[in-house]
């Protein structure tokens, strides 16, 4: 914590606006400069040529944040010229311009092309409340911020950054659990990005109430923020995830179908799920035990009665090829001769009152107290504890309730966290308290067992959670507009570097219509995250629970996703590397079509890359799809349609509205029960004929462990080039060899007899071929039929899946 008073030169009426005031002395440094005004002390640091830190403080010090930011200042070079009343720095991407007289901050790019401008009041305190008002350049749109409720363009709403445990929330509320100070900026000149690194409550306005500016602001700490230009949207969140990290590859299985309930038990139960998957043929790599699996709810306890030998049922379950996730909740019963508490009292790993008693909350066990997650003694203390779970076979860990939760919600603001030893009040740390508790289980899980990759999913967390776990939107409710409202979340999580995401399919809390349940599977498994959910005392809803005909709607698109997974996996990598979306809001590629944000396709994204999803409300059986430029194959029956147009789509329960790009290429593999089942070695790719090509690199290796960090893996970058009429399969780099022998290469849209394989002619074979399997008729009425699409005479050919170069010509 700061150890100077706070400066006499702010205004003593604190309940009025003070500006910073005139720049009195600067100078400059190896990475920026430094100076003070009247009323504050500030810096300017580049860290790269496209990333520009911004730090102000009413104090001589600044804050060091030790949390979000996980990337230091590259030495980048930079000019810096004063010429009259302002300075200018600029880098090879950024032109900062400083105003001596008042600290407004204008950014251009490079070619002075004007990004984002402070509003004449600048940066600015109200007390101990920091803002910085900023001016909306013509045609802006606002995108990102995280898990945030509202429209994909945020302009004309405000949201607080406060983690908050909101059961069944509403679309439109906020704040929910997870902050993510990180907004985009997107209009006619270009784009950029903001990312306030501030733990305190803040609030972000993109003129609520106000046409004169824009505005972010923190009750707290410092003005601390970094600037981020690139010339593309997905250039800045890569620059935003360089500083503040990326995922890291998740074990394969964790890409699979997943099922919940608020609680399967008892043992007997879990084991019906768990067969039921393989009876009826349904793809799945995952089951939970939500809190029943405790004793009296208490963390690091198996209740007995319901779960008597826990390490004999994962066992089995694993047999089956089924992983268990266990449910972690921070609180820790207050009750004598329960060693966690006991522990936790004795060697100091709780959060206190400031006079050093224990603060104690209700929650799930009665009274409890609360790990100090911000004191890294207590993350190791957390992390020998987990043993008790991964003895038993557990495999991945759900860090739930850690806003952190309690009965009342409303936490006093005086307890004190160690916040890694500058000490903090709630007030400062809570908005990192549920992100420090996944760092906990995901450092617990990779001390336990060493080698493994740890699955770590999470409700709550900050800026740079994504290095540590999964996200999920919490408590949504079972209704059509609750689902379209999860995509968007995702897909704003996905603007805000958090890749791997998901929604409770089928809605948590309420009960889900036959239809719903449907089309939220299709969605879902276009999702990173695929898990279904629901809350205790609600009707069964595994896949099969709601009827025939939803659960062969069901099968047919969780099969899909299991075919689908060497795109999936091979994007996954590709995210770890780039930080870019699994699951992109059309925001990402085509930031200036005005269409993309109009409320009836700003939940269409790209999945993947190749998929442009259109997720539409079951009762809707035609929809209206808007196209961005380009052209676009209907993945179903591979219908052509130009973009940049709306077209009227069909959309009966059984088929969501998916397109593939274009130029795309992707990967499929046949049938399998479960992520480590075998398939049958041969690799599918699909090649979609555009005007424009595309790459696609393909990566797998052994779907576990981190052997991958030292290259075991198998991956080739497969490029499409219709200016050479070519598809060119490059020589495969890593370690490995493919784990597929054959690879079988469909060309869609393309009339071919023959192509050339290297140099030489080799014959095309056709087949027909379909994505979803026909559904059975179970009422031959009329308004019970369901359409089945097939794709007739595709051509494809057939090679040995070598990692030789392979340059295949002539495709007319
Ligand atoms: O642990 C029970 C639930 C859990 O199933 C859900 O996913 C969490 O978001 N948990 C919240 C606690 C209480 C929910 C009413």
């Amino acid at each position: 914590m700061k150890n100077s008073s706070p400066d006499s030169r702010i205004s003593k009426n604190s309940t009025r606006h003070q500006s910073i005031g005139e720049i009195l002395e600067w100078k400059s440094n190896r990475s920026g400069l430094e100076g003070k005004s009247e009323h504050g002390t500030f810096r300017i640091t580049v860290y790269q040529d496209g990333v520009i830190r911004v730090q102000v403080s009413r104090y001589d010090e600044f804050e060091t944040n030790p949390y979000a930011v996980i990337a230091a200042p590259e030495p980048t070079p930079f000019e810096l010229t004063e010429a009259g009343n302002s300075l200018c720095l600029s880098t090879s991407l950024i032109q900062l311009e400083i105003d001596l007289t008042s600290f407004c901050l204008s950014f251009f790019d490079h070619h002075g092309k004007l990004l984002n401008q402070d509003d004449s009041l600048g940066i600015s305190w109200i007390g101990t409340e920091v803002t910085a008002y900023k001016q909306v350049q013509k045609n802006e749109k606002f995108i990102g911020l995280g898990e945030k409720t509202g429209n994909l363009n945020r302009f004309g709403k405000a949201y607080t950054n406060w983690n908050t445990d909101y059961f069944a929330y509403g679309v439109g509320d906020d704040p929910l659990y997870m902050s993510i100070p990180f907004y985009l900026g997107t209009h006619d000149q270009g784009s950029y990005g903001i990312f306030f690194d501030n733990t305190h409550k803040t609030v972000f306005n993109f003129g609520a109430s106000t046409n004169r500016f824009v505005y972010f602001s923190a009750e707290d700490g410092d003005m601390d923020y970094y600037f981020f230009h690139q010339p593309t949207v997905a250039e800045i969140i890569s620059s935003y995830t360089w500083l503040t990290g990326r995922m890291q590859m998740p074990p394969k299985w964790a890409l699979g179908f997943q099922q919940c309930r608020y609680s399967y038990y008892p043992e007997s139960e879990v084991y019906a799920v768990a067969q039921g998957f393989r009876d009826k043929k349904m793809p799945a790599d995952v089951i939970y035990l939500d809190i029943h699996h405790m004793e009296g709810y208490k963390v690091f306890t198996f209740d007995g009665e319901k779960f008597p030998d826990p390490k004999a049922m994962i066992a089995r379950l694993k047999e089956k090829g089924f992983k268990v996730v266990v449910i972690m909740d921070p609180g820790i019963k207050t009750q004598k001769g329960y060693v966690p508490y006991e522990e936790g009292l004795e060697n100091g790993l709780f959060v206190n009152y400031p006079d050093g008693k224990t603060y104690e909350a209700q929650v799930w066990p009665g009274w409890c107290a609360f790990p100090d997650f911000t004191k890294p003694e207590t993350r190791s203390w957390w992390a020998e504890k987990m043993a008790f779970y991964t003895e038993a076979g557990v495999d991945g860990f759900w860090t739930d309730m850690n806003e952190p939760a309690s009965w009342g919600q409303f936490t006093p603001n005086l307890i004190e966290f160690d916040y890694e030893g500058e000490g903090a009040s709630h007030r400062k740390a809570r908005n990192i308290y549920g992100m420090q508790m996944a760092r906990s289980a995901q450092e617990g899980s990779a001390f336990q067992n060493p080698g493994k990759r740890p699955f770590v999913l999470t409700r709550s967390g900050f800026a740079g959670i994504q290095r540590y776990a999964a996200a999920w939107t919490g408590d949504n409710v079972a209704s059509e507009e609750h689902m379209m409202a999860g995509i968007r979340l995702v897909n704003s999580l996905g603007l805000s570097g958090v890749s791997f995401a998901g929604y409770d399919v089928g809605g948590f809390a309420g009960e889900a219509s036959k239809s719903l349940f449907a089309r939220w599977m299709s969605i879902g498994a276009f999702a990173p995250f695929y898990r279904a959910h629901s809350m205790i005392n609600s009707n069964d809803a595994e896949p099969w629970a709601f009827g025939e005909e939803v659960e062969e709607i069901s099968r047919n698109y969780m099969k899909l996703r299991y075919r689908l997974l060497p795109t999936i996996y091979s994007k996954f990598y590709s995210s770890t590397n780039t930080g870019l979306p699994i699951s992109a809001s059309l925001a990402v590629d085509y930031p200036q079509d005005d269409m993309i944000y109009q409320s009836a396709f700003q939940n269409e994204y790209l999945f993947c890359d190749a998929f442009l999803v259109a997720p539409v409300e079951s009762y809707k059986e035609i929809t209206k799809v808007y196209l961005p430029q380009g052209e676009w194959y209907y993945l179903f029956s591979d219908q052509k349609h130009q973009g940049n147009q709306v077209i009227y789509q069909d959309s009966p329960l059984n088929y969501l509205p998916v397109y593939v790009k274009a130029g795309q290429v992707f990967a499929m593999q046949s049938d399998i029960e479960h992520t480590g089942a075998t398939h049958d070695g041969i690799l599918r790719l699909h090649v979609y004929r555009g005007k424009t090509g595309a790459e696609f690199v393909f990566y797998e290796d052994a779907g576990e462990g981190l052997e991958y960090l030292q290259e075991e893996y198998f991956q080739r970058s497969i490029h499409y080039k219709p200016e050479s009429e070519s598809l060119i399969l490059e020589k495969s780099t890593g370690k490995r060899s493919s784990q597929y022998q054959k690879l079988r290469i469909y060309f869609h849209g393309f009339e071919l007899k023959t192509v050339d394989v290297n140099g030489k002619s080799h014959a095309v074979q056709h087949a027909d071929d379909a994505f979803l399997e026909k559904l059975t008729e179970f009422d031959p009425l009329p308004e019970h039929h369901h359409p089945y699409f097939e794709i007739k005479n595709l051509p494809y050919l057939e090679l040995p899946h070598t990692g030789e170069e392979w340059v295949i010509t002539h495709l007319f």
